[in-house]
């Protein structure tokens, strides 16, 4: 591909797979409102507030391909969710629409289905169950999403992610881990397929303990090769496991199933 646009490119994710997707197109146009530092040899920088209907048309323009991490990637007052995860993505459809198409990775998160119970296993056909402010934003992407691939065709894999980290951090991590690695190999797979269509995939590695099932997108040929579980016995010795009836083991959405509405 000649130009792949990466959003959140000042973020966690972002600020790893500007260089992990390098390879992926001839120029990566990295996009934040945060400080991205200094282009890489491939790369070109455009900073933009997603809320900003011009800028972000100015962004799509000229890109065959976007990875979309840009947006509020935890709870938070409705203000902001709504100008970067509603606004922001509403922005980027339309933009898609005026600017040919471009295929669309839409990070969409675990918290859009984080009511579900962690002795549930679900697949992409279960209803949303949003577990916060967060996730009901989330939900609202992949219904864009949806809609603008049944109404003029955009192609999105839309990715619950769980929780990609170089490694999970608590305990419920053991289930929702997505390793690096596998995220950038479903990356591939999703611009190497030659037609995409609007799936839900969950992102998350090929964890023992996962509570979610990928079988409706086996076609897509993703296999994750990490596991979590490597990581269970340095989190026993580290850390205490949440009781019983503690979010953390009983919510697919952990902790985020009790934050409280942030009020501007
Ligand atoms: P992050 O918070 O580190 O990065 C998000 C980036 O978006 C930040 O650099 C921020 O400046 C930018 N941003 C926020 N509002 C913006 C706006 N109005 N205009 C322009 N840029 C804006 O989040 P992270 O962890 O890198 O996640 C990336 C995406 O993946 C997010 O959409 C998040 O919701 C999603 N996700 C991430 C997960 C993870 O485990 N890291 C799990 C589930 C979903
Ligand atoms: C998310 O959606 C967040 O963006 C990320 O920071 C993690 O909290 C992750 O979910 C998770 O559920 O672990």
């Amino acid at each position: 591909m000649k130009r792949l646009l990466i959003t959140g490119a000042a973020g966690g994710l972002g600020s790893v797979m500007r260089t992990r997707l390098a390879h992926m197109a001839d120029t990566i146009r990295l996009s934040d409102q945060g400080d991205m530092g200094a282009p890489g040899p491939n790369e070109e920088i455009m900073p933009c507030d997603l809320g900003d209907k011009e800028a972000v048309e100015n962004i799509v323009a000229g890109c065959d391909g976007i990875v979309h991490f840009g947006g509020k990637s935890v709870e938070g007052t409705w203000d902001v969710i709504r100008n970067a995860n509603i606004d922001g993505v509403f922005n980027l459809y339309e933009a898609a629409r005026k600017h040919g198409h471009p295929r669309i990775v839409f990070a969409s998160s675990n918290h859009a289905i984080g009511f579900y119970r962690q002795d549930q296993r679900i697949d992409n056909t279960v209803p949303p169950r949003p577990d916060g402010l967060y996730g009901v934003s989330k939900v609202f992407g992949e219904a864009i999403a949806s809609a603008y691939h049944d109404k003029f065709g955009q192609e999105t894999a839309i990715v619950r992610i769980g929780s990609c980290f170089p490694a999970p951090k608590n305990h419920r991590m053991l289930s929702t881990w997505l390793s690096q690695d596998d995220f950038v190999r479903l990356i591939e797979r999703v611009f190497d397929v030659p037609r995409l269509g609007c799936p839900v995939i969950y992102g998350a590695s090929a964890n023992s303990s996962s509570f979610w099932d990928n079988g409706q997108v086996d076609w897509l040929g993703w296999q994750p090769q990490d596991n979590a579980e490597s990581f269970r016995a340095e989190l026993d010795r580290t850390q205490e496991k949440p009781g019983r009836d503690d979010p953390n083991a009983v919510y697919q959405g952990g902790g985020f199933t009790v934050e409280p509405i942030h009020e501007s």
